[in-house]
């Protein structure tokens, strides 16, 4: 009798433990690690609208290919319904986790909540959403918005430190919506706000893209006579601006000061050859850190809810230095 309760208590614990280890809380992980060639993920991308988003998408596809793990990947065309719609067919077909860089902060608690009645995890990439319930993704990875608006505010704070008349800017906003556009936009203006020279006197988005970033500078060019400085959210707009700028016969980098966020390759050029100002580093660079969080999770880990990406500012003699060895 005695060996039968022994070996039932033995059985019991290993249960037990079993369970701890696998203590899915929304990992997936329950039943064991999986072998990384059985691990499928599915990825919904925003779209192609800039240079970061192909260096993300690049260096994504390239650490799940280096890392052996199947990535289901999809393009939304900056579309909220087609992210969605993606985010649907990756439950349907029953991937082990789904990862995406939300187009826009609000309307997704109805399909992360599917994902989680499936036991699918989510991990946010590069955007965040605005939704109350934390339990509905695993893990936040990406920039720090309100910050990179700091610093570019910082910047326009100590470059217009002695001047005493105001100073015109207009911003180029990014994707109406998206955490990126809403949090640079914050963070340039409470740095801003130190000093009431300083006014926003003309805010549009160009939905972070060059053709968008050209056409608003061309329309606010012919509205606002005497532009001081163009703060874009993301370089590609600052791009589109420095071509309506210069059809405009003025000078990008001295009539008009332009300041941007990312630091792509083209964007550190125009900083290289003066017709950008000053640009703060927004790294697309997020893919080993992805699959890192895939790995831990299927390990039956945990992972911070939040990993903030390290990332700098360049002025255009770093921009010099930095150019040859520049990734994207
Ligand atoms: C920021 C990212 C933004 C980039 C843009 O993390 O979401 O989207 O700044 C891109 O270039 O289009």
């Amino acid at each position: 009798m005695k060996k039968l309760i022994g070996i039932a208590a033995a059985a019991s614990l290993a249960l037990v433990l079993a369970g701890c280890a696998g203590g899915d809380g929304g990992t997936g992980a329950a039943e064991g690690p999986k072998a990384l060639d059985e691990l499928v993920v599915g990825f919904a991308q925003v779209g192609a609208e800039s240079g970061w988003r192909t260096a993300n998408t690049k260096d994504i596809q390239a650490s799940f290919e280096e890392a052996g793990i199947e990535l289901k990947f999809s393009d939304a065309q900056q579309k909220q319904e087609n992210q969605i719609k993606a985010i649907r067919s990756y439950i349907q077909q029953g991937v082990d986790y789904i990862a995406f860089s939300p187009v826009v902060e609000t309307g997704w608690d109805a399909v992360l909540n599917e994902a989680k009645a499936a036991g699918i995890p989510v991990v946010l990439t590069d955007r965040a959403v605005d939704s109350k319930d934390e339990s509905l993704y695993v893990s936040f990875l990406g920039s720090d918005f309100i910050e990179e608006g700091k610093k570019a505010g910082q910047w326009v704070l100590d470059e217009y430190a002695d001047v005493t008349e105001p100073v015109n800017i207009v911003q180029l906003e990014g994707t109406t919506g998206a955490a990126p556009a809403i949090d640079r936009a914050e963070g340039f203006a409470d740095v801003i706000a130190e000093n009431p020279n300083l006014e926003v006197i003309e805010s549009q988005t160009g939905d972070f893209t060059r053709a968008g970033g050209k056409q608003v500078m061309e329309a606010m060019l012919k509205s606002n006579p005497d532009i001081d400085l163009v703060y874009a959210h993301n370089d590609d707009m600052g791009l589109g601006a420095i071509e309506a700028i210069e059809a405009a016969g003025l000078v990008p980098g001295q009539d008009i000061k332009i300041v941007t966020v990312d630091a792509v390759k083209d964007g550190m050029q125009a900083l290289a050859d003066g017709k950008i100002n000053f640009i703060v580093e927004c790294s697309p660079l997020l893919g080993a850190q992805l699959v890192d969080i895939i790995k831990t999770l299927n390990d039956g880990g945990t992972v911070e809810p939040r990993i903030i990406t390290e990332e700098t500012t360049f002025t255009q003699e770093q921009a010099i230095e930095a150019l040859p060895d520049r990734q994207y």
